[in-house]
């Protein structure tokens, strides 16, 4: 296997807008990012990956833009960011940025010349079509944010595709202009020293000529069929590999919804010249009822087949990225672990220790690292997420299910949960803005915070440094052949690395219980790397706490 320095990487996930406002307009900013890099570089993390910071109308939190090659008014300017680029290099941290090219806002230049006619130059950036009549949409397709996955424009009396709101209207990928377009603006940041893409949805960018109905999922048909990982992907990425990515020292992680192992396997192959890595969503996807709206938990066998199944699958072949939360997620402990008071911390340290050992590059979501929950929210007025809004509208407001059955799917789900400002320290606004937040604060910042953490050497905090500082000192965690244990256990998640001749044990409980549990005989007496909670391993037969977690290593 290749050693490439973005495997041996751990990567931070900033969502700017409520990472660090500098100037009380209770935004988060450039500069606030700036302001925190000492913060980063004492965790220990390598690499930034920021949510998009492109000028932006903020429909769908500058995952809209509207101009690819300027800041979001609220986040700064160029400058800023040639400053805080500068700063991070300084200290060796590198800087991956969003790339959202599925869509555009439909405020983006390219799109404000395609509607207006249809022999515009920009007319076929985008995708459209004749609707059945004027009041009939081409297909039966949805939109991910709700409501149909077309929109009639008044203009020309056509209908645009949005995958995702009507304000982002999708790229037309087979217009090789517009792949050019990508092409030379990836190419301008990259020549500015970026180090890297996120690309959003990048699995959806090659759509199928024909667009017939889909199959009626919800409320609406599922384009999935003929949007995701369509026909020309590869050849796609592929191009942009050879026009862009190869000539750079970059890392590039594609997300890819819809993605298996054989599929991540080409996108991500060491030799299929595509992309560095993909995340897969088959570990956040338990849907239930009403879709992605579901209070369950993972059942933990379920939860670790398919985990285990990524590891082996891509081994030596393909390379896994590994994520429990991201801004689209809840938070990680409230819903892999356990955020009542008695076990957050230690649950929490539990699941870092669970996917840090695992082969891959972890990646934690801000705030992560101190054990921030999900959200207390109240009520609908509470939620500021386009995904959130729609739906609550589009579940309850219909009829289909009562406010008391959807509220707490939707407040376990919400992507809100993961967007709540970081906090910083126990002051007002936990040090986040000295303004009003555009979104409020957990009131639990008054005993999770950064500052009481860094001060704290049992914290959360620590335990991610202590992770990810051993990831520095042993190629094993990086490089080493991965093997599941236990796989019918209810309770514990269990496996061993391997790498020439040394060999770990990782043992993570998942429940509230006591189980027992016997350590493997070539693992009694070896030394223990981390641990969240002291035990004996002399012993070959070990009761386990609730949300233990250990690595032996022989
Ligand atoms: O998310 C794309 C995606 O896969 C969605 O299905 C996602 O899971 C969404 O949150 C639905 O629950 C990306 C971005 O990460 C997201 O923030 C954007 O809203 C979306 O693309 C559109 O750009
Ligand atoms: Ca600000």
């Amino acid at each position: 296997m290749k050693k490439t320095w973005w495997k041996e990487a751990v990567i931070y996930q900033i969502y700017p807008r409520s990472f660090m406002d500098s100037n009380g307009d209770g935004i988060g900013d450039l500069k606030g990012i700036t302001s925190r890099l000492d913060y980063l570089k004492f965790l220990g993390v390598d690499v930034l990956w920021l949510s998009p910071i492109y000028k932006s109308p903020n429909d769908d939190n500058g995952y809209d833009i509207s101009d690819y090659q300027a800041i979001m008014d609220e986040f700064g300017t160029m400058e800023d960011f040639d400053e805080m680029l500068a700063e991070a290099h300084k200290r060796g941290l590198r800087i991956v940025m969003d790339l959202v090219v599925n869509h555009t806002s439909d405020e983006h230049r390219w799109f404000m010349e395609s509607r207006k006619s249809t022999d515009n130059e920009y007319r076929d950036y985008y995708i459209w079509r004749e609707g059945k009549d004027s009041q009939t949409p081409p297909n039966n397709w949805g939109s991910c944010f709700g409501g149909p996955a077309w929109q009639y424009d008044e203009e020309t009396a056509m209908y645009y595709l949005h995958l995702f709101s009507k304000k982002q209207p999708d790229l037309n990928w087979d217009n090789p202009k517009v792949r050019q377009e990508v092409f030379d603006m990836m190419t301008w940041w990259c020549d500015k020293g970026i180090d890297g893409f996120r690309m959003d949805v990048i699995s959806m960018i090659s759509k199928t000529k024909e667009m017939p109905d889909g199959e009626i999922n919800g409320f609406y048909g599922d384009y999935g069929p003929y949007c995701v990982h369509g026909p020309n992907i590869h050849k796609y990425l592929q191009e942009m590999n050879e026009k862009v990515l190869s000539r750079y020292d970059i890392m590039t992680v594609g997300e890819t919804p819809g993605v298996t192992t054989e599929l991540a396997k080409q996108y991500a192959g060491e030799d299929t010249h595509e992309l560095n890595m993909v995340f897969q969503f088959e570990h956040v996807d338990n849907h239930g009822k009403y879709g992605k709206w579901d209070d369950q938990k993972w059942q933990l066998t379920k939860l670790k087949k398919i985990l285990n199944h990524w590891q082996m699958d891509l081994y030596d072949k393909a390379w896994n990225s590994l994520f429990w939360d991201n801004h689209d997620q809840p938070r990680a402990v409230s819903r892999f672990g356990d955020d009542r008071p008695q076990y957050r911390v230690t649950s929490a340290k539990m699941l870092a220790t669970c996917l840090h050992m695992m082969q891959g590059s972890p990646y934690i979501f801000q705030g992560e690292e101190l054990g921030m929950t999900n959200y207390p929210f109240q009520s609908p007025d509470d939620f500021r997420d386009i995904e959130s809004i729609n739906a609550y509208k589009e579940w309850c407001a219909s009829g289909k299910v009562s406010h008391e059955e959807f509220w707490p799917c939707i407040t376990f789900r919400s992507r809100d949960n993961a967007r709540t400002p970081v906090q910083w320290d126990d002051t007002e606004q936990a040090g986040f803005t000295t303004g009003t937040p555009w979104i409020p604060v957990n009131p639990n910042y008054k005993e999770i915070n950064a500052k009481s953490e860094t001060a704290d050497p049992d914290s959360v905090f620590h335990y991610y440094k202590k992770l990810i500082a051993l990831r520095k000192e042993n190629p094993i965690m990086v490089y080493g052949k991965y093997e599941p244990l236990m796989e019918d256990s209810e309770e514990l998640f269990v496996y061993t690395r391997t790498l020439d001749d040394k060999k770990l044990l990782v043992v993570c409980s998942f429940t509230d219980q006591d189980t027992v549990f016997t350590i493997p005989e070539e693992f009694v007496g070896s030394s223990c790397m981390i641990a969240n909670m002291e035990n004996d391993y002399s012993k070959s037969d070990i009761t386990i706490r609730p949300y233990e977690a250990f690595v032996l290593t022989k």
